[in-house]
């Protein structure tokens, strides 16, 4: 029998994931399994609660995406009660989430990503002077000096010549497949540094709008910061221009260090255009309003799904239609009343564990049976991909001038062609390039927020249906948006003022789930298949081709067993 090969826990991710890569021929992964193998639990005990408090928490889903669950949650009751949100609120929220894809991808780039292709011990054999010579070459980022890099440098050696390697212990260190030059590798490594500094100081944002960081506050109606220009208490002037110049340290640091350094480090690698490629399927669910502020056809990223690669067909969306979006369980550890094989609409969603799997610790997965606590989300039965690559080709195939110019001039820069997108290093490049285009749209939210000001309309919040005997009976709502990993939907059924179901669906879900009822893979699955490894001792084109998706498990596994156990089951091999 051909040798399986298991990378687990999968590090520098969010959460707990298992792969397993069945061998073929030539050292080449014939097919691979991806398994959630942490169960955690959110949806059911919201059940039977006021659907004002679901968004506090469903945000405790997850800690990375730390807003988006709160915001799913506030547009799902909003959805279904029909609140119209002023439009402040909607500029404001678009900036939260606007930030938090600019924090969420560089983090992700250069502390989870980076060291899939950059080799940390590698950047103490470069000279300083000539990495400065690089870096000005690519960037006009002030911080390009001899002397910065070899204070960087001297750093490095202190954490080796301790033995303890700290943040970047346990690396598959001298791989014959890194390809950076040594300067290129103390580039990145003193950015890795730069980049954590950076970070502390644009999680503010949240922290202005929302009261704090992580799990930011809402509020169903609108947000919860009053606006008064003169109030110590309110987002005033002063507050205003915090966020301001917040805004301008994240474009700068996109555009000086992020893009430039993932261009840099792109055209080293440019065979991981052609690996990692995938289902070929994409969907977005959409998000930013950009006029009407409410509605869900006048979005920036508009939703819908594209099938085989063909970006001349955009196939409609509903989130609301049983047909489109289902949740099926096959190689699951769950149960459905159903049965297996059949598939749920969110809205009629079910949570019933049930592990079948072996005793843990095992070598092996049953994959022939259940092997994950991910569900696996189908479109109308067909497995897709989210995320920034879904976006940014969404953005092209429906004509998005500023994504086909960041395209193209990208392809052509590294001299690609288009089918380059599809694959390992044209997902990584798709974040980093989305992560441009929305740092330039919040400039623009910020301009129109502060026009607003100016014309004397203050407005943050609507109360008009905050009084629940004034609500339906029964009401159902979908609350979508893009997070940084993907497509995001909350379904809520409400009835008698309570919430009677509440089930997420969430990117990672999407794309690490595992093989559905007629064996499709997932994502993550699919664009394994057919890597080869050089060494299957340490497989770095496995955490390359994973880490390209930023997988966080915890968003993808959120159920809640019966007596209100978290952390039931934990399995790690
Ligand atoms: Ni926990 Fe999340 C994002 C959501 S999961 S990080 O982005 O929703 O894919
Ligand atoms: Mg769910």
């Amino acid at each position: 029998m051909n040798q399986r090969v298991v990378v687990d826990p999968i590090t520098r991710i969010e959460g707990h994931l298992r792969i397993e890569a069945q061998m073929g021929e030539d050292n080449t992964i014939q097919s691979a399994y991806s398994s959630g193998t942490s169960v955690r639990g959110l949806e059911l005990i919201l059940r039977g609660r006021d659907p004002r408090d679901a968004w506090v928490f469903a945000q405790r889903i997850c800690g990375v995406c730390t807003l988006v669950h709160g915001m799913a949650s506030v547009r799902a009751v909003e959805d279904a009660l029909d609140y119209d949100i002023p439009p402040n609120a909607q500029l404001i929220r678009n900036l939260m989430i606007g930030a938090q894809y600019i924090h969420d991808h560089v983090m992700h780039f250069y502390h989870l990503h980076a060291l899939d292709w950059v080799d940390v011990v590698s950047a103490l054999n470069a000279d300083p002077k000539a990495t400065a010579e690089l870096a000005q070459s690519i960037s006009s980022h002030p911080n390009s000096s001899p002397g910065y890099f070899s204070d960087t440098q001297n750093k490095l050696k202190k954490f080796v010549e301790s033995g303890q390697l700290g943040i970047f212990s346990q690396g598959y260190w001298g791989h014959p497949e890194y390809r950076l030059p040594a300067e290129a590798n103390l580039l990145a490594v003193s950015h890795y540094l730069e980049a954590l500094a950076w970070q502390r100081e644009v999680a503010k944002l949240h922290a202005i709008f929302g009261g704090k960081n992580p799990h930011p506050n809402f509020v169903v109606g609108g947000v919860p910061c009053p606006i008064d220009l003169n109030s110590d208490s309110a987002l005033n002037s002063k507050k205003l221009s915090e966020v301001s110049k917040l805004i301008d340290l994240m474009q700068t640091f996109v555009e000086h260090v992020y893009v430039p350094d993932t261009l840099a480090i792109a055209s080293f690698y440019k065979d991981w255009f052609k690996k990692g490629e995938g289902l070929g399927n994409f969907m977005t669910y959409g998000d930013f309003p950009i006029s009407g502020l409410n509605g869900q056809n006048d979005l920036l990223i508009p939703a819908g799904v594209i099938l085989n690669r063909d970006l001349s067909t955009v196939h409609p969306l509903d989130l609301n239609d049983p047909e489109q979006v289902q949740e099926f369980v096959a190689h699951a550890w769950y149960d459905y009343s159903v049965g297996k094989d059949q598939g749920l609409h969110p809205y009629d969603g079910e949570t019933n564990l049930n592990y079948t799997g072996p005793t843990p610790p095992y070598k092996q997965l049953e994959v022939e049976k259940e092997y994950s606590w991910c569900k696996s989300p189908r479109w109308r039965n067909h497995s897709v991909e989210v995320g920034p690559l879904a976006r940014m080709l969404m953005l092209v195939a429906t004509g998005n001038e500023a994504a086909k110019e960041l395209v193209n001039s990208t392809l052509s820069r590294l001299e690609l062609p288009v089918d380059a997108l599809y694959s390992t290093m044209g997902r990584t490049a798709a974040r980093t390039l989305e992560t441009k285009l929305i740092a330039d749209m919040m400039q623009a939210w910020f301009r129109q927020l502060s026009t607003n000001i100016k014309n004397g309309d203050t407005k943050t919040f609507n109360d008009r249906l905050w009084d629940p005997s004034t609500w339906p009976k029964t009401a159902k709502g979908v609350g979508f948006m893009e997070a940084p990993r993907g497509g995001l939907g909350h379904w809520i059924v409400i009835e008698d003022g309570k919430i009677s179901n509440y089930q997420a669906v969430v990117p990672s879900t999407w794309n690490s789930g595992p093989r559905d009822a007629q064996g499709v893979p997932g994502a993550y699955e699919a664009a394994l298949q057919g890597h080869p490894l050089h060494d299957a001792k340490q497989p770095l084109e496995i955490l390359r081709t994973i880490h390209s998706f930023d997988p966080c498990i915890a968003c993808a596994i959120h159920l809640h067993d019966a007596d209100g156990e978290e952390n039931i089951l934990q399995i790690q091999a």
